[in-house]
């Protein structure tokens, strides 16, 4: 892969913005499922209005010093009749010879939800589906394909993405945070039934907790659970890595089940230029690779961000070496 080797790493396209990026191999190359950012200049808020996006681009790398692909518009929001605005990260999965687009928009009452879109080729053009999926809320999908066939689908964002919202279980538009000394709140996951496209059962809080078994607490913002979640195995531990949101990290938790308890182990990625960070870890030919962004191709606005990667590597005991994006 090229790139690993220069200490300000290159955006790998810079004719789009692109953010949130998901990573996964198939048909042997590197599909790469981003967010795809407006090139329009918004001042930012709490609630996440300056992501205004709306259509989504599928990147390819073929190989070692193979310049990357955008193979075009995949999906547009005007085709999915559920939604209304605002099409933030999403993720993709292989399953019955199908390939599945996961990703997340405000519906007509303005709630997220997590919709899903089909198509015969990794790099679409994908076809959503009528309505999304029931029981589904909040934002970041990311989906996990198990090694026995079982498929896992993690979400959840704070803030903007509404989390505190669901804590019931319902939607309640005056949900907020708990006090700085309790429990924090967790992202959910659910399993995905065999056609992929509906939850097995309603979503479960994941459990976070520091080596001691202690839950992580809300106010403990260098390692409570922001949003964009991330699932990947290792040597047989599943590893949950998230954004921290306002202290801006990207950390891990380890666990050796898929649905936790996860104990925190540490940071991945130091705080990039702008204000979210958002990434995926994936295995390509024997190494492994973490995408992530910045907004340094817009000279650091914090809607107009570029999805980047670099190598990520593990101690001996599995867990993995911080990453200063920039050194
Ligand atoms: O791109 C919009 C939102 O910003 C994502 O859903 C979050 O994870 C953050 O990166």
């Amino acid at each position: 892969m090229k790139n690993n080797d220069v200490k300000q790493k290159e955006p790998i396209v810079t004719h789009i913005y692109t953010a949130d990026p998901s990573a996964h191999v198939f048909e042997g190359k590197l599909y790469i499922y981003p967010s795809h950012d407006l090139d329009i200049t918004m001042e930012s808020n709490d609630n996440g209005d300056q992501y205004g996006m709306t259509d989504y681009h599928i990147l390819s790398l073929e190989d070692n010093n193979t310049t990357c692909v955008d193979h075009g518009e995949a999906l547009h929001i005007k085709d999915v009749p559920w939604a209304r605005k605002q099409m933030w990260a999403p993720d993709a999965a292989y399953k019955n010879n199908t390939y599945y687009l996961y990703f997340p928009a405000r519906d007509k009452d303005g709630i997220f939800r997590i919709g899903v879109a089909t198509s015969p080729n990794p790099a679409g053009p994908f076809k959503a589906q009528e309505n999304y999926i029931e029981g589904s809320f909040s934002i970041d999908p990311a989906v996990l394909v198990d090694d026995d066939g079982r498929a896992y689908i993690y979400f959840g964002g704070l803030w903007g993405g509404q989390l505190e919202k669901w804590q019931t279980g319902s939607y309640n538009p005056d949900g907020v945070g708990p006090d700085s000394s309790a429990p924090a709140i967790g992202p959910r996951v659910a399993e995905l039934t065999d056609d992929m496209l509906s939850f097995k059962s309603a979503p479960q809080e994941i459990s976070i907790v520091d080596e001691d078994g202690n839950p992580i607490l809300a106010g403990d913002e260098e390692r409570r659970y922001f949003e964009g979640p991330w699932m990947h195995k290792y040597n047989g531990n599943y590893y949950l890595s998230y954004s921290t949101g306002t202290t801006h990290y990207i950390v891990y938790a380890m666990s050796k089940s898929p649905t936790g308890p996860f104990v925190y182990k540490g940071r991945i990625l130091n705080p990039v230029v702008g204000w979210t960070t958002h990434h995926s870890i994936v295995e390509f030919e024997g190494k492994w690779y973490l995408f992530y962004h910045d907004s340094s191709l817009s000279g650091g606005e914090d809607n107009k961000r570029c999805v980047k990667f670099t190598e990520l590597t593990y101690n001996e005991d599995g867990t993995i070496r911080t990453i200063d994006p920039y050194k």
